[in-house]
């Protein structure tokens, strides 16, 4: 895609927790969305920033918009870009927002030792199957898109993969975590070629958010 160095700096993000973590950081880069994408149908929100604008775009295609360069910056859930990869990207920063853990989780009494072949239902296969091949263990990785604590309810497989904040979800379906594979915060990603072609702006932003990330407690 063409990179037309007089078009606004666009930046992907998510609604719901991304934003709202990231906007104070991106606050103190002196850019402020226009408009609250919560109320808006916009997806192109301009900023306090004349040249600076927000897509808001599904989670998961954060990475895809950032390497393709439809959008020069991004901001992601380390779990999205363990499972997608992000060929290509720059991850400049760890935001340390929106901050859970990748989790095994099943059944209390689940014997993860036991030699039978776990099935594991997820939307993160690629990770969940390198976490079980490191641990030298046989399952059957089933894909779903989300909801991942129903499949155990109804007997789709013993086990999941998901990521887990306060864990209030797991406990209200019956479900413990078993296992920890990754903590995970979010970063932020640059498309390659939009970094040297607009290095200066990109890096004033990246060094003004970096000097407000809080650090870990
Ligand atoms: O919603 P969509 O399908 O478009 O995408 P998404 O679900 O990936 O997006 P979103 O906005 O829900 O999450 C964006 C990012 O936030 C994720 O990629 C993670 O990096 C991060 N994050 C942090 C979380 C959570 N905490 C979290 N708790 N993502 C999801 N959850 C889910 C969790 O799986 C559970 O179902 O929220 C639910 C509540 O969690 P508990 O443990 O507090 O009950
Ligand atoms: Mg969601």
């Amino acid at each position: 895609m063409k990179t037309d160095s007089n078009r606004r700096l666009r930046i992907a993000l998510s609604k719901g927790r991304i934003f709202d973590e990231t906007m104070p950081l991106f606050e103190a880069a002196g850019i402020r969305p226009s408009e609250d994408p919560e109320k808006s149908r916009k997806l192109i929100l301009p900023s306090s920033e004349p040249d600076v604008e927000f897509l808001i775009v599904r989670a998961s295609d954060v990475p895809t918009y950032v390497q393709h360069g439809g959008a020069d910056l991004g901001v992601v859930g380390k779990d999205v870009l363990m499972e997608h990869g992000a060929e290509g990207v720059l991850e400049p920063l760890d935001l340390q927002i929106a901050r859970c853990k990748l989790m095994v989780a099943g059944f209390p009494d689940t014997d993860l030792d036991s030699n039978r072949r776990f099935r594991v239902a997820t939307k993160f296969t690629d990770c969940a199957r390198r976490h079980f091949a490191g641990k030298g263990r046989q399952v059957e990785i089933i894909k779903l898109y989300g909801s991942m604590e129903l499949a155990p309810l109804v007997g789709l497989s013993e086990l999941i993969v998901d990521v887990v904040d306060t864990g209030s979800t797991l406990r209200a379906n019956g479900l413990v975590p078993l296992e920890h594979i990754c903590d995970i915060t979010s970063r932020l990603i640059v498309n390659r070629a939009s970094m040297k072609i607009r290095h200066a702006r990109i890096n004033e932003i990246i060094e003004r958010i970096a000097s407000a990330i809080k650090p870990v407690p």
